[in-house]
């Protein structure tokens, strides 16, 4: 049988090829039917009954009407019916994946959590990344913040670390939340843009929202288009604490990095991308975890005591402030692997709930107001989203650890409870759950005194120190695309006050990025600077907030296109796909037709992907490799083209033979140092690890 099995990606077997003999029929209306064979399983309903027809109905006669009495057919069709639930309110795109978390290094001094305190142990993992504001079925590479929300299954319950792609967030109080998230979804008379910032009602808000200004910054820079879900950060924003076992506590902040380095693509791409392949980043993980190739980060920390917290020149418990490294180096405690796929989207991605209060003893929570508002929104929003207090028996959310208390009944109830006694304190059951009071989970013994009020801290009153310390931090080409991003998505803006007031919070962070934007959104003048409620510092900067700092001279996880064609280089081609191989690249062939090329030595080429479907803005570096009468066919073929313009602006490394430079000629582009022949293909493979940074200046005009 095994030669009838098709397998998908994963191996896993898919359908049998109906051979020759196949149990295939085809009924009197012509319909086909699959039919069990002895050895193999039967279709039945829910309830276990065999079911003999699923493609025809229970009819009055065969052309007369269906009949109430099909259970068969309501069953299937009511099953059907509520197949959805309600997606997530924010962070409904998401990719999620399997995998484990390795600790290195002890934190035993600082926390209790045996997951931080056993060296070498794996503890199981579910991790899921997200864009916040499109809706399930958006694209993967709007500019948007990204979700990277991690389960760790431990051994004492679950923990769940539910962070973003950039360290600090929009607002410092939980109660702003909905307000936020309904000026950035679609605007709801008109129901549009999906998965957008760049409209009126997003900008109104933050015009009004100056303690957004740091988080304007970061979402205007390159983190919000990475490349992958592979190369990005994650960071657990606020700030938390450790407990030890003399019930001391240190402040902590959580911060993942990506072993493949910082990556990102230009605005332009992500927008192509976008229509190319919308699936772009979900693709690229079940790509390389399906393949063999886990995804990894490191686990660092930054640890800090009660006494430093004050001397820091911003409010640590202020969401809106990071702490840069320079201040308080990362500590690197360990690594999580994610290396296996979901077997069902729906079953795990869809249903994993992640709710920042589920926290581990040794671990506890900070007073930080925007975190104390998530750790009661998320447990209510799965309520409402998976329909049941039961959604913890649900296999991905389960703890793998034993579970026992008195909650009972409620919607889906699965576990199968037993005994008389469903309360406590109890004297009638011995093997009734008990409390643990040396091991239990306690809180932090912390001294919190003050007035009940509505108000927020002065020490959270500072809203530029930190837009300015980010924006100066950034090389030149980041700046410039910070400065391209904000004229891009002011210029959607159809209220010139809000165009103003932005302007005017831009003066308060750099004098010439307002000016720049101001001049290209058609302010004739700048508006005054944003009134302030505290002093603006200039605080040291950290180039460590840079992408292009954070770059790894590493091809590793990244995609060649080779576009070839009949009578192709084969020795050059050859040349790339080894050197891209041995630098733990992927290469692509890339053609006219699917099929198969003969090279110019006369062997046999099979094309992987076909030029149309197939653009550069998929691909982080191209080689063109084509014999004369094959590009001058292409000279006049607008895919061709595109695929070299766009790698060209998109500042890609390409390689390129005659065949490929009579293109360049047609596509009217200038060689650059970007740009190799193909007796210099190890230098291409080397150029394709970065961008051409420098190029920029001559593939668009700059603000
Ligand atoms: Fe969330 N957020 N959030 N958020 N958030 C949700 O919970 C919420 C915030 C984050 O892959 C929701 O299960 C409030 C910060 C991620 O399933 C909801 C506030 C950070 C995910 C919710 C915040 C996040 C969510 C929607 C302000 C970074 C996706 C569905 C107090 C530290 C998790 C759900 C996944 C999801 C509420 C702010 C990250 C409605 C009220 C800050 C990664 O409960």
């Amino acid at each position: 049988m095994e030669e009838n099995i098709s397998r998908d990606a994963t191996g896993k077997p898919t359908r049998l090829r109906p051979p020759a003999d196949s149990p295939t029929n085809v009924g009197n209306g012509g319909e086909l039917h699959q039919t069990a064979e002895a050895d193999s399983p039967v279709l039945t309903t829910n309830q276990g009954v065999e079911i003999s027809d699923d493609q025809n109905s229970l009819r009055m006669g065969a052309r007369g009407p269906s009949l109430l009495e099909d259970f068969i057919l309501r069953e299937k069709i009511t099953h059907f019916d509520h197949e959805r639930i309600p997606e997530r309110v924010v962070h409904a795109r998401g990719t999620g994946v399997h995998g484990y978390f390795e600790l290195e290094k002890s934190l035993g001094k600082y926390t209790t959590a045996a997951i931080l305190n056993r060296v070498g142990e794996r503890t199981p993992v579910f991790a899921r990344f997200s864009t916040v504001a499109g809706g399930a079925g958006s694209a993967d590479t709007p500019r948007d913040v990204r979700g990277f929300a991690v389960k760790f299954y431990t051994t004492e319950g679950n923990w769940d670390l539910v962070g973003n792609n950039i360290p600090v967030f929009f607002i410092q109080d939980a109660i702003k939340f909905p307000d936020l998230i309904h000026a950035v979804k679609m605007e709801p008379d008109r129901g549009f843009p999906q998965a957008a910032t760049a409209h009126d009602t997003f900008w109104d808000y933050m015009s009004v929202t100056p303690e957004a200004m740091h988080m304007v910054m970061w979402i205007m820079s390159d983190r919000t288009l990475p490349r992958s879900l592979r190369m990005m950060e994650g960071f657990g924003i606020h700030t938390f604490r450790f407990v030890n076992a003399q019930g001391q506590s240190t402040f902590v902040k959580f911060h993942w990095r990506p072993k493949l380095g910082l990556q990102s693509t230009l605005w332009d791409e992500a927008v192509k991308i976008s229509g190319a392949d919308p699936d772009f980043h979900r693709r690229d993980m079940f790509e390389a975890v399906t393949s063999g190739h886990p995804a990894e980060w490191q686990l660092a920390v930054q640890l800090f005591s009660e006494e430093d917290a004050p001397n820091f020149p911003f409010d640590h418990l202020d969401p809106t402030k990071l702490i840069p490294e320079e201040l308080v180096p990362l500590l690197p405690v360990g690594r999580m692997v994610l290396d296996r796929w979901p077997d069902n989207f729906f079953a795990e991605t869809e249903q994993v709930a992640f709710c920042p209060s589920h926290i581990v003893p040794g671990i506890d929570f900070s007073d930080d107001p925007l975190l104390q508002g998530r750790l009661f929104s998320y447990l209510d929003t799965q309520l409402s989203r998976l329909g049941s207090p039961n959604f913890h028996q649900i296999p991905v959310n389960a703890s793998r650890c034993p579970f026992a208390n008195y909650q009972r009944d409620g919607h889906m109830q699965t576990a199968q409870q037993c005994g008389q006694v469903a309360y406590e304190p109890n004297t009638l059951s011995a093997e009734a759950p008990r409390e643990q009071p040396s091991r239990g989970f306690s809180s932090f013994r912390s001294n919190e005194k003050g007035q009940k009020i509505r108000g927020r801290a002065p020490s959270f009153a500072d809203h530029y120190s930190q837009a300015r310390m980010f924006y100066r931090s950034q090389s030149v080409y980041e700046q410039d695309h910070i400065v391209s991003a904000l004229i891009f998505e002011l210029s959607k803006v159809t209220h010139q006050h809000i165009q103003e007031t932005m302007v005017a919070h831009l003066r308060n962070i750099d004098e010439d990025l307002a000016k720049r934007v101001g001049r290209h959104i058609g302010l004739a003048l700048l508006p005054k600077p944003a009134p302030t409620a505290d002093d603006i510092q200039d605080l040291e900067l950290s180039p460590a907030l840079q992408i292009i700092d954070r770059m790894k001279d590493t091809l590793e996880g990244r995609v060649i296109g080779i576009l070839v064609a009949d009578g192709s280089n084969r020795a050059a081609i050859d040349g790339v796909r080894s050197l891209a191989t041995q630098a733990a690249a992927r290469t692509v062939f890339i053609g006219q037709r699917i099929g198969e090329i003969k090279a110019s030595d006369g062997t046999v080429l099979k094309i992987d992907a076909q030029l149309a479907g197939t653009p550069s803005v998929t691909l982080d570096a191209v080689a063109i490799f084509l014999a004369e009468d094959e590009a001058a066919l292409l000279c006049s073929e607008a895919a061709a083209i595109d695929f070299l313009r766009d790698a060209y602006a998109h500042l890609k490394a390409i390689c390129l033979d005659e065949g490929g430079a009579m293109l360049l000629e047609k596509a009217g582009l200038e060689q650059d140092v970007g740009i190799f022949g193909n007796n210099f293909v190890s230098e291409f493979i080397q150029g394709a690890k970065g961008r051409y940074w420098e190029r920029e200046a001559t593939a668009r005009i700059l603000p």
